[in-house]
């Protein structure tokens, strides 16, 4: 494995010396004024917010050389690179701590659920604990999230319904949940096109005044993606308030980093765009909060968006189709169990006396009856309506669309009739 995807290795820092030139003061500009739009017939909105010229960020845009860490792999505190960033509140910690429990064992039954054929697919995220409770804790109930297939976890740690998430795994329907009330966008499996979602989404919102925050992840493999790139650059231009959480998890199914970039780090990419960015150990829950918390309160402020890439690794295979034992060895992936993101925080929450034995038999038995649930509801089948097929896949459905309805529907009648 590489250094650089070691998330611990030597990075080539330097490459880039200081933050390069900040945005240029001055106050809010129209859209009108920078011509951004052809479209002159279109009412324009009133006003996009200059980004300030302070960044809070220590590095202006720059990311840290090496990740930024709050605790080892044996859950000691050290000091890296963490000077710019609260540690987090202990309440956030604790909560985090039980959110990973819960969610590891949500992911683990799902593997289990794919395996005896409940689910169509399922793309596991065990070992990417930190990284998945981590983003959801720092948003606010009115934020916005725009996952991917690998963050059905994260949106357990959100709150929602794990049987609405894994409907569609199972391939019963496109997606399970409301996307308004749960305030998450569908999971994307076209890589990278959430990010474009959620710059507009997030742009929209800003315009009218609200003051939410989308948390659009991504993968490594996906910032290979021209979409990846689009939505860097509007988000910036736009001023959007768009966390980039880039989940380096070290593969794109079998496509090692080393062969997806040659960047020194992800977190480099945002500079470019004029995007402040930053690095972080993504299997210490402690630097992902003290870094996200930061990220959402500086993208909340209209201090415009973050990127930040979380270096961590995924245990499983791609998903139940993939065997991994092709492209890596047990002894890259027994590295990274030693680097665990649930046993690390527990360990520095047990030395602060903020955690107990008894507190983490009772957070074990919620997961397990959290399991047990997931898996009483997830044995009787659904019932699903054909004809839903076709429902909320445009606003206004299209002629064709609604051609291809009439045809469905004809067939299913002429079956009913036929028996
Ligand atoms: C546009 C597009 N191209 C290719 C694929 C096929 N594909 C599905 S997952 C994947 C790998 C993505 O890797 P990464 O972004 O690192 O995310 P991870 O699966 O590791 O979470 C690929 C290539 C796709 N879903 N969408
Ligand atoms: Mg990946």
């Amino acid at each position: 494995m590489s250094d650089r995807s070691s998330g611990t290795g030597v990075h080539r820092a330097g490459v880039f010396a200081r933050a390069p030139a900040q945005a240029p003061a001055g106050g809010a500009h129209t859209l009108e004024a920078d011509a951004l739009t052809t479209d002159t017939s279109t009412p324009l909105p009133q006003t996009v917010p200059s980004p300030p010229a302070d960044r809070p960020f220590a590095r202006g845009l720059v990311p840290a050389p090496m990740p930024v860490q709050f605790l080892d792999d044996q859950g000691h505190r050290v000091q890296v690179f963490n000077d710019d960033y609260p540690e987090p509140a202990a309440e956030q910690l604790v909560a985090a701590y039980s959110a990973m429990v819960v969610g590891r064992r949500f992911d683990v039954q799902a593997t289990a659920l794919a395996k005896q054929g409940r689910l169509a697919v399922y793309p596991a995220a065990r070992g990417q604990e930190a990284c998945q409770v981590g983003s959801m804790l720092t948003l606010s109930k009115d934020d916005w999230a725009f996952p991917t297939y690998r963050d059905s976890m994260a949106l357990v740690a959100r709150g929602l319904d794990p049987v609405e998430v894994l409907t569609s795994p199972h391939g019963a329907a496109h997606c399970g949940y409301d996307p308004r009330a749960n305030r998450t966008a569908p999971q994307a499996t076209p890589l990278a096109t959430q990010l474009i979602h959620a710059v507009g989404f997030a742009s929209g919102e800003q315009r009218q005044g609200r003051p939410t925050v989308a948390m659009a992840f991504v993968g490594d493999g996906g910032t290979s993606e021209g979409d990846f790139h689009e939505a860097l650059n509007f988000a910036a231009v736009f001023n959007a308030p768009v966390v980039f959480l880039v989940q380096n998890n070290t593969y794109a199914i079998s496509t090692p980093l080393t062969r997806q970039t040659a960047a020194p780090s992800l977190g480099y990419k945002g500079i470019g765009y004029g995007i402040a960015s930053e690095q972080v150990d993504g299997n210490d829950a402690m630097a992902v909060l003290a870094v996200l918390n930061k990220a959402v309160a500086h993208a909340r402020a209209g201090q415009g968006p973050v990127l930040v890439e979380a270096h961590t690794y995924r245990l499983d295979a791609h998903t139940n189709a993939d065997d991994a034992t092709r492209y890596r060895s047990s002894a890259e992936v027994e590295d990274w169990i030693r680097r665990d993101p649930i046993t690390r925080l527990e360990a520095w929450l047990r030395q602060e006396g903020l955690i107990d034995d008894a507190f983490v038999a009772a957070t074990a038995q919620k997961a397990e009856a959290f399991a047990a649930d997931l898996r009483a509801r997830m044995s009787v089948d659904l019932v699903v309506d054909p004809m839903s097929l076709f429902d909320n896949v445009f606003g206004t459905p299209t002629p064709q669309l609604l051609e291809q309805r009439a045809m469905v529907q004809a067939e299913l009648e002429a079956e009913e009739a036929s028996r």
